[in-house]
């Protein structure tokens, strides 16, 4: 096949699949578990001209979370996804995620598929991927997601690490016994902070009184104080406190999205690309929220820089007007798997990066020294 015909459509080679394991510096406590390594799957994708994308499943080491996880992540993508795709005309990455639609659900499978596609796809235009997928800011502004510790002093003394880092803005963990109590802690130390709460689905409707309290607080957002899979109490919720809801794992699609917005189960959105299942869908969120006016923002899985990099692309999208979880390398890992790191500036932002693809280097030698198996699908 000539190269203009392989301009015009994506081919995929070769699939190559590693599972890496990647210590994290600090243990990660959410109200559903405390995460110390992370196991994380990697594909390669390669076309016939030796072009390859990268891409990372944001999956976690258990199903906690979502319903998927490392092993179920990786048995689905050499079963099912991998060759749905291989050997395809893909008329463009866009196209990527429809083509693996006979699999229902495996949003982070098929994103870890679909994001490399775009990866590609941009490496062979040469234009870096955020504007590839139509992004417009040149930095993005960057905030954290602080997990729960041992002692509220220790919390105290991470969010003034990070404030005084000139992080945006500050997320913290809660669960039952982890939530009045220390974000009124919290807020007597910090009264100015842009400070936010994330549950994890921790708490039934029955708790409106809880949240009610929590209302005193100014707080930016409260994050998915409800069950994963709702937006009806939500709304109820919504409707009986002044703090905005933010929807994070009920929003698997653009349909959840306006379902939601419908409801006015959230005032606010946070877009995870795993959980969305790609690009391809959380550009059309970006679209549909943008024009309900619901301002969104970029979340984080705790991803290494593959995963990183591919946040800050979409982050670059007009609608994501909050900051994000997107923060810097170094407050998870001792070293990336590229580079360079993720930088974040003194003013809570990183600069988006101006070469081709993801903008970064992949440090091979390392992801070689962090890979416990490895599978090539053609
Ligand atoms: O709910 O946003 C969440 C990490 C793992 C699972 C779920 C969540 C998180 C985070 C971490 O909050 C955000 C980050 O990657 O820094
Ligand atoms: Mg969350």
């Amino acid at each position: 096949m000539s190269r203009e015909e392989h301009l015009l459509t994506l081919i995929i080679q070769s699939i190559e699949l590693r599972e890496i394991r990647l210590p994290l510096l600090h243990f990660f406590e959410t109200s559903f578990g405390r995460t110390t390594e992370r196991r994380i799957v990697l594909a390669r994708l390669t076309d016939a001209n030796g072009v390859e994308g990268w891409g990372e499943c944001t999956a976690g080491e258990g199903p906690f979370y979502s319903d998927e996880w490392t092993d179920s992540v990786w048995a689905t993508l050499v079963e099912f996804l991998a060759p749905m795709v291989l050997q395809q005309n893909i008329e463009s990455a866009a196209h990527a995620f429809s083509l693996m639609k006979p699999v229902r659900g495996h949003r982070m499978a098929k994103a870890t598929i679909e994001t490399a596609c775009w990866d590609l796809e941009a490496k062979s235009a040469g234009v870096p991927l955020w504007k590839h997928l139509g992004g417009t800011r040149t930095e993005v502004s960057s905030g954290v997601s602080i997990g729960i510790q041992d002692t509220p002093d220790i919390l105290l003394e991470k969010i003034r690490k990070e404030v005084d880092a000139g992080y945006q803005r500050i997320k913290i963990k809660i669960k039952p016994g982890w939530d009045i109590n220390i974000v009124e802690r919290v807020r007597k130390e910090f009264p100015d902070i842009r400070l936010m709460g994330d549950a994890n689905s921790a708490y039934k409707l029955s708790d409106v009184a809880l949240f009610q309290q929590l209302d005193q607080f100014n707080l930016m957002m409260l994050e998915q104080p409800l069950a994963h899979d709702d937006i009806f109490d939500h709304a109820t919720l919504q409707r009986q406190i002044k703090t905005p809801v933010c929807l994070d794992e009920s929003i698997r699609s653009a349909e959840d999205a306006s379902h939601a917005i419908s409801l006015e189960s959230c005032k606010i959105i946070n877009v995870k690309l795993g959980r969305v299942g790609g690009h391809s869908e959380a550009k059309r969120i970006e679209k549909m929220t943008r024009d309900n006016e619901i301002p969104i923002w970029c979340g984080g899985m705790l991803e290494s820089g593959i995963g990183r990099a591919h946040n800050i692309a979409m982050s670059t999208l007009a609608g994501f007007t909050l900051p994000g979880d997107v923060s810097a390398s170094a407050r998870y890992w001792e070293e990336d798997i590229i580079e360079p790191p993720v930088k974040v500036s003194p003013r809570g932002t990183i600069k988006v990066p101006e070469s081709p693809g993801i903008g970064f280097e992949i440090n091979l030698p390392r992801i070689d020294a962090l890979t416990v198996r490895k599978e090539t699908i053609k």
